[in-house]
């Protein structure tokens, strides 16, 4: 089975590995469309940086910052598009627009997110986290870091059934309040998440636990361990891999469908 990709699109000045990229909402455009002719199955758009200690972003620059490219690209109707937030008023005003998941990295903590997924018939990522983004590091903290990941998640997807979301999506959350050992260990460990019953995304790129091998310190050296984290997480189950590099990750898959085809 093919694995489908996730193309990040960051409208934002801080994201640590593409803040700032995008001065105008044509160049935006430019650059979502070429993830979605590279194999982007979704697009994934933020507007505010979840990278560890950001700070947070007001509703009204969050919109500001997505709603029109969401605009646009729900205009072209060329792949589907993931809003990344955390605000159910953003997650709405995106799905009204014409986003059909929401991507939500605190995994449905404020009540209305679900509520909002469920009355526009939209999918959610419920990924996990400890904390937030400015506390998660002081948050890595497990004996199992699997079992107890595993256990959080199973009730954001009991919350997200019961709110009568059909299409769920379970993210173990690589680098949200996990060490680099936590985050490989979830990649070694990646099948186990399929007693979930959901489908499993990964959003391993051009992280920090990359960066704590050789050569890969900085976000802009991490391209191959992106790779190779995309082809292990899908060896192991994940249907879906949120990456910036679309095009080379597509490549990478593509090696091992033909040997599971062969
Ligand atoms: N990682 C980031 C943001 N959103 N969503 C899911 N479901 N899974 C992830 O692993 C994930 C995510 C962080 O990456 P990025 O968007 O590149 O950076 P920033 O948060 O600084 O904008």
């Amino acid at each position: 089975m093919r694995t489908l990709l996730m193309g990040v699109l960051n409208m934002t000045p801080d994201s640590f590995s593409d803040g700032g990229l995008f001065p105008t909402l044509e160049a935006a455009l430019d650059a979502a469309r070429r993830l979605i002719s590279e194999g982007a199955d979704f697009l994934d758009i933020g507007g505010e940086s979840t990278r560890p200690g950001a700070e947070p972003v007001p509703e009204e620059i969050e919109l500001r910052r997505v709603l029109p490219l969401v605009e646009a690209l729900a205009e072209d109707g060329l792949a589907r598009i993931s809003i990344d937030t955390m605000k159910p008023a953003v997650a709405a005003a995106c799905l009204r627009a014409g986003a059909s998941l929401v991507n939500d990295i605190t995994g449905l903590r404020d009540p209305r997110m679900a509520e909002a997924a469920a009355h526009h018939g939209a999918g959610v990522v419920v990924m996990h986290m400890r904390g937030t983004p400015r506390t998660m590091r002081q948050e890595a903290n497990y004996g199992d870091v699997v079992a107890e990941v595993k256990a959080e998640l199973a009730e954001k997807v009991r919350l997200a059934r019961e709110a009568g979301i059909a299409e769920i999506f379970v993210d173990p959350g690589i680098g949200f309040a996990k060490t680099a050992a936590h985050s490989f260990e979830i990649l070694r460990r990646l099948r186990e998440f399929e007693e979930l019953g959901c489908p499993i995304l990964i959003g391993p790129s051009r992280k920090s636990f990359l960066g704590t091998l050789p050569g890969m310190e900085k976000p802009g050296e991490r391209l191959e361990g992106t790779l190779a984290a995309a082809v292990i997480g899908a060896m192991h189950g994940a249907s879906v891999v949120r990456v910036h590099d679309v095009g080379p990750c597509r490549k990478a898959l593509s090696v091992l469908e033909a040997v599971r085809r062969s």
